[in-house]
């Protein structure tokens, strides 16, 4: 199996890629912030938690992401492999990925981290906000509060899949094109 971790500040593309790389390599694309904005359109009780926490920029309780997390996975295991999306966010989720990943005899294969300038995220956040009725990205205090979220709490990870010789870090500036082949080059040489 290939385990891709595509990591990145918010704003930083991962979605926009991920939506390419799943077809060009046949895996599982795994959201967890589409998961949990499904839930939320849904009324589940899941959204409703989550709601709470997203519209604030604030992640969402580890073990409801988990638990939500492990259960994406199950449905997918005769598949070639996921693209981890928004998750790991932190190093306890980190270490549920690794136990999961374990327990079905895999791992992560490598983390690809997309790397643009805050102020770069903020506007294309803005920008997003204007169109896309996300409470996350319609206001510029809750977007700054996720990019420091993300100094704070997901940063850290870098070095844990550094440490574990599996962290590659992309240029994530330019058109989409280009950016999907640099990642491409990447993928190519696992
Ligand atoms: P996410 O859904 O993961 O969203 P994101 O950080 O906004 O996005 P991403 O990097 O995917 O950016 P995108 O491609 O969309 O998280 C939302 C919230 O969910 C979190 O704040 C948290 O509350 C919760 N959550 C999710 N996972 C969690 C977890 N594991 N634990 C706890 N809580 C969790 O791109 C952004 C914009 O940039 C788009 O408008 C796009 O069109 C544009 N763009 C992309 N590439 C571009 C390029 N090359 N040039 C110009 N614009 C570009």
């Amino acid at each position: 199996m290939k385990n891709l971790v595509l990591f990145g500040p918010p704003g930083a593309g991962k979605g926009t890629q991920a939506t390419f790389l799943k077809d060009t390599y046949n895996l599982i694309h795994i959201s967890t912030g589409d998961v949990f904005r499904y839930n939320i359109k849904n009324k589940t009780d899941l959204g409703i938690l989550a709601k709470s926490f997203m519209d604030k920029g604030e992640l969402v309780p580890d073990h409801v992401t988990i638990d939500m997390l492990n259960a994406e996975v199950a449905k997918n295991l005769d598949s070639n492999g996921f693209i981890f999306d928004g998750f790991p966010r932190n190093t306890l989720q980190a270490d549920a990925l690794d136990e999961l990943l374990k327990s079905h005899e895999t791992e992560v294969s490598a983390m690809i981290a997309l790397e643009v300038d805050d102020e770069v995220l903020v506007q294309r956040l803005l920008k997003r906000g204007e169109t896309s009725g996300r409470p996350d990205d319609a206001n510029e205090s809750v977007v700054r509060n996720r990019i420091k979220i993300y100094y704070k709490q997901t940063a850290i990870l870098k070095n844990y899949y550094f440490d574990a010789s599996k962290y590659y870090g992309v240029n994530g500036v330019g058109s989409v094109e280009d950016i999907t082949e640099r990642l491409k080059a990447v993928i190519n040489n696992l």
